[in-house]
């Protein structure tokens, strides 16, 4: 494929006043000329209206907070700030179709339960005394801890600590369920979830590692994970150990899938999440894929440099990667590994062969940085 915009076989239909007039006449007629859109809609190569986006976490961290004495958070339903792009604040997305945001929760506080056909993800990013009851079952989650909020599950969540606020990182496939016209919401019946006695029950019958249940597959007949939450110490530590055996990817450094423990496959059938270390030191090679990436600083400082532009993140920062800008990451720290956790589309792109990935070869793999 060539990127040129000016060859045979494109729509090249010179502009006259016979045809702007019948433009005209096809336009009261709700019908137009696909000629005259016919290179937009079928760009060479995606060609995202979403930018690349860096939120610094010192930025936000007030803002969310203010959002504490301002609302009641059941009177908003969640007291959530949103990151918007720019170029998709129609869509509420923070890039492609992907949603993201900042939800606080004052020490005592807990809200209703309900349930979208959105499916969604949580990553802690501060604060000790989460939970969340999802599908029924109480999850505990703190700092780094990732939980998952399956389309069509009921959650509800709060903060029992007495005295620290939570914040956590919502994603969601929000965009996508709106661009296919499928949202659904329903509140629960009860407002509250017949709550399953043994907490952080997911974890404990599917969190067993290399152990897999046996005979229980029959029961999870669901599309999603059956194990909803994955605490960050075992992310942790699986991270050190395969960086015991492999140089790791040149584009990735050392990264894990959150993965279903039944199939193998992504936690959801909409969205996946990574973590990711970068050692002390260490630049990867630029590579550019379809997806959508949102990144969370879960730990260390560095950059990333995306379509040519250098991002410098530290710990809480998000980031987003639009789908086939090129993007690689650098850990500044000699001494500290890095720690990024992110989330995307893939299992969509995936799942209708969308995906397309390119590994940068000139320039020894790295970008021009412009600014
Ligand atoms: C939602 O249900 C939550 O349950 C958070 O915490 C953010 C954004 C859009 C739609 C539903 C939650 C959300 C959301």
């Amino acid at each position: 494929m060539t990127y040129s915009d000016d060859v045979l076989g494109r729509a090249r239909v010179a502009s006259d006043t016979a045809l702007d007039e019948y433009y005209q006449v096809l336009k009261k007629a709700d019908a137009g000329a696909l000629w005259t859109v016919a290179n937009d809609i079928e760009p060479w190569y995606p060609q995202p209206k979403s930018a690349p986006m860096l939120w610094k976490y010192r930025d936000m961290r007030p803002l969310v907070e203010e959002a504490l004495g301002l609302v009641n958070a059941d009177d908003a339903g969640r007291r959530v700030i949103m990151l918007v792009n720019p170029g998709r604040v129609d869509a509420s997305a923070a890039v492609g179709n992907l949603y993201t945001g900042l939800q606080i929760m004052g020490p005592g506080e807990s809200m209703t339960a309900h349930r979208h056909m959105a499916a969604a993800l949580r990553f802690v990013v501060e604060g000790k005394g989460a939970w969340t009851v999802v599908d029924g079952q109480k999850l505990t989650v703190g700092p780094r801890d990732f939980a998952i909020t399956p389309s069509g599950a009921f959650h509800e969540h709060g903060n029992e600590s007495s005295d620290t606020n939570v914040i956590w990182q919502d994603g969601l496939d929000i965009p996508l369920v709106n661009a296919l016209d499928a949202g659904f919401y329903e509140v629960h019946p009860n407002l509250y979830q017949d709550v399953d006695p043994v907490p952080n029950h997911s974890y404990l019958k599917y969190g067993v590692g290399q152990l897999r249940p046996y005979g229980f597959e029959d029961s999870w007949p669901k599309r999603y994970s059956p194990l909803f939450a994955y605490p960050w110490e075992q992310v942790h530590d699986a991270l050190q150990n395969v960086a015991k055996t492999s140089p790791g990817s040149e584009c990735d450094g050392y990264i894990l899938e959150y993965s279903n423990p039944i199939t193998g496959g992504s936690v959801m059938p909409t969205l996946s999440a990574h973590m990711q270390m970068l050692l002390p030191g260490q630049a990867t090679k630029a590579h550019r894929h379809t997806g959508s990436v949102i990144y969370n600083v879960a730990q260390g400082a560095g950059y990333t440099v995306i379509a040519g532009k250098r991002y410098d993140w530290t710990q809480g920062d998000i980031f987003c990667v639009p789908s086939w800008a090129w993007h690689e990451h650098v850990n500044i720290d000699p001494s500290q590994e890095a720690f990024l956790f992110s989330f995307n589309d893939f299992p969509v792109m995936r799942s209708l062969d969308f995906w397309r990935e390119e590994i940068m070869r000139d320039n020894d793999g790295h970008q021009e940085i412009s600014e």
